[in-house]
């Protein structure tokens, strides 16, 4: 699946246009970016469609265009795109991990090759530490702290991949091994079984006993960039999105114990592995075997919990965070479910930042199976995403009501607003407007570098407003990108507790905040969650599954989520 790598070169592309802004680039950046959004936010296979429906597939999906289609088949035709390639030879610079880094964008890295010569991390990093940066005009003084502090952070998650961006990939893969009819059974274990929001590999086991041919078709698929080791119970690739993937062919009657062992966690399995020891039996790989040596039959995972006196659970529960406690003592909870979520509570649409009108939203939030969404589109100081006004919301309600009459129940559209918290802590947008909507959504969204006491005092304000409903993405945090704006999280959920707002887990792959830590650390409180998909477009309801394995990494359970309630029950939870 090339999605990733196209998106990718397709902002690389957008950035580099960006330097040298005339009102023709202006528009052709805007054309890159969008369809970049759209090829990367894409649930199919872009090749897919292409080799199904040719250039007129690809010109269907929004935001592309004749040209782009083109640029798009040129790439999967040759693995190149010329325009790229031109471009590179002005700027051979590494952009994308360039301005992976806190703080630096592509004009800012162009600005960086041209005064300093700075083509990469390493450069840049020594360029910091020599203080060569922060004399340049246009990077303020405290500049090169922070970029120091990114380049850590880059290179302490080096090579970890988010996992809504590796989760499609390698399911795409699993897809062709079935295909091929070479195997029986193909599941992915690791830490992406886990759900963990970001995988250093992907571990794919198969049950088969054509070992040596579903390693051919293995290291053939179009996903791989080339071969690390091969044989035939074990082989591993490199991938063209940067990571590798394990594939290992597993006997049946060691699939249980093999699907045990490679879902770890690896300290969870420490745990387990000692349990079993105590009992007088060996564990590992190939299976549970009995005090004469004896293979004991575990076929399917849940026997080895089982033989071992534990209830079976869930793999996102398995960090070594006291699972195997609550095991052997038949405790473990039973947690949400992506079938529990019946709403999504944070949504956008064309009117701010989203790129599809109300209606498709409505369309898309059904055929996503749910009764109701919420529609939460920005306020107006956020001008960089179309904010709305007071005004701007009274005509945007309007036609959601007719929408709703028109929807006949089928789905209810929610009317609210992503409120943004200004410095102060005040709302923006007044009392009135915000009494008049079904669900509001407060968020921070600027001013990320206040004292930690004072945004604590500004977010729990907001909270105190008593018209607030839930506070998105609480801690500001993107993976691998931005550090949580200081806050203290206790005072926070002892404000959500006292003025009854839930906490959000927003299911965007690169936020997922609350994390699972902070979501164990928040359910001490009587707080209620929220898991919503923050959908800017169509295609993102499809997000809602990284906010579930993240609230079940949390160990959340169905009745702590208040948009597992139906229609009526949650009219009711928001009445409150
Ligand atoms: P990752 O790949 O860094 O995102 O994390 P994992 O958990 O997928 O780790 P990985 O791919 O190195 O190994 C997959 C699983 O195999 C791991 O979760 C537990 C198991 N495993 C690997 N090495 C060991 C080991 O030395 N001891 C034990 N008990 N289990 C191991
Ligand atoms: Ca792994
Ligand atoms: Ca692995």
């Amino acid at each position: 699946m090339d999605n990733k790598l196209i998106a990718d070169i397709f902002n690389d592309i957008a950035a580099m246009l960006s330097v040298d802004e005339t009102p023709s680039s202006r528009f052709e950046v805007r054309a890159y970016q969008k369809a970049a959004l759209t090829i990367a936010t894409l649930q199919e296979d872009i090749g897919d469609i292409y080799r199904k429906e040719g250039k007129e597939g690809l010109m269907k999906l929004p935001g592309i265009g004749k040209g782009l289609a083109e640029r798009i088949e040129e790439y999967i035709k040759t693995g190149k795109i010329r325009r790229y390639e031109e471009l590179r030879k002005r700027y051979p610079i590494d952009m994308k991990a360039l301005t992976s880094i806190e703080g630096i964008g592509a004009k800012k890295a162009i600005a960086l090759y041209k005064k300093l010569g700075i083509k990469d991390v390493a450069s840049l990093k020594k360029a910091a530490e020599s203080h060569k940066i922060g004399a340049l005009s246009g990077f303020g003084g405290k500049s090169e702290g922070l970029i120091l502090r990114g380049i850590q952070r880059l290179e302490t998650n080096k090579g970890r991949l988010l996992l809504g961006d590796a989760l499609p990939v390698a399911e795409s893969m699993v897809g062709k091994l079935i295909g091929s009819g070479l195997v029986v059974k193909v599941v992915i274990a690791g830490s992406m079984r886990r759900m963990r929001e970001t995988v250093g590999d992907i571990d794919i086991l198969a049950l088969s006993d054509k070992g040596n041919e579903v390693m051919d078709f293995f290291t053939k698929l179009p996903d791989v960039s080339g071969i690390v080791v091969k044989g035939p119970t074990k082989t591993t690739v490199s991938l063209k999105i940067g990571l590798n993937c394990d594939l290992r062919v597993i006997a049946p009657e060691s699939f249980g114990a093999a699907l045990q062992y490679f879902t770890g966690s690896k300290d969870h399995n420490v745990q387990v592995r000692t349990i079993a020891v105590r009992m007088g039996y060996k564990l590992n790989e190939y299976g549970l075997f009995g005090r004469k040596g004896q293979l004991m039959p575990t076929k399917e995972e849940k026997d080895i919990y089982g033989r071992l006196g534990m209830q079976y659970m869930p793999p996102e529960m398995r960090e070594a965070r006291g699972e195997v406690k609550l095991a052997q003592e038949h405790k473990i909870p039973r947690l949400v479910e992506l079938g529990d979520i019946r709403g999504d509570m944070h949504t956008h649409t064309l009117e701010s930042d989203g790129a599809d009108s109300i209606e498709e939203m409505a369309d898309a939030a059904m055929k996503a199976d749910l009764d109701y969404f919420a529609t939460t589109n920005h306020t107006k100081s956020l001008g960089i995403a179309n904010g709305m006004d007071e005004r701007g919301f009274a005509k945007f309600f309007k036609r959601v009501d007719k929408l709703n009459d028109s929807l006949d129940g089928k789905i209810r559209v929610l009317k609210g607003a992503e409120v943004d918290i200004l410095k102060d802590g005040s709302l923006d947008l007044d009392r009135e407007c915000l009494k008049s909507m079904d669900c509001v959504v407060a968020a921070v969204h600027s001013y990320f570098r206040m004292e930690e006491s004072e945004m604590t005092k500004r977010v729990c304000k907001a909270l105190e407003s008593g018209l607030v409903h839930i506070f998105a993405h609480p801690t500001g945090r993107e993976i691998n990108v931005r550090e949580q704006y200081p806050i203290d999280l206790e005072k926070l959920f002892v404000a959500a507790e006292r003025n009854k707002v839930a906490l959000e887990i927003n299911s965007f792959p690169i936020r997922l905040d609350l994390s699972d830590t902070n979501i164990m650390r928040a359910s001490k409180y009587k707080v209620k969650f929220a898991i919503d998909t923050d959908a800017h477009r169509t295609s993102h309801f499809g997000f809602l599954r990284y906010g579930v394995g993240t609230a079940r990494r949390g160990w959340l359970e169905k009745g702590r989520v208040m948009n597992t309630l139906p229609l009526s029950g949650i009219m009711k939870e928001l009445e409150k």
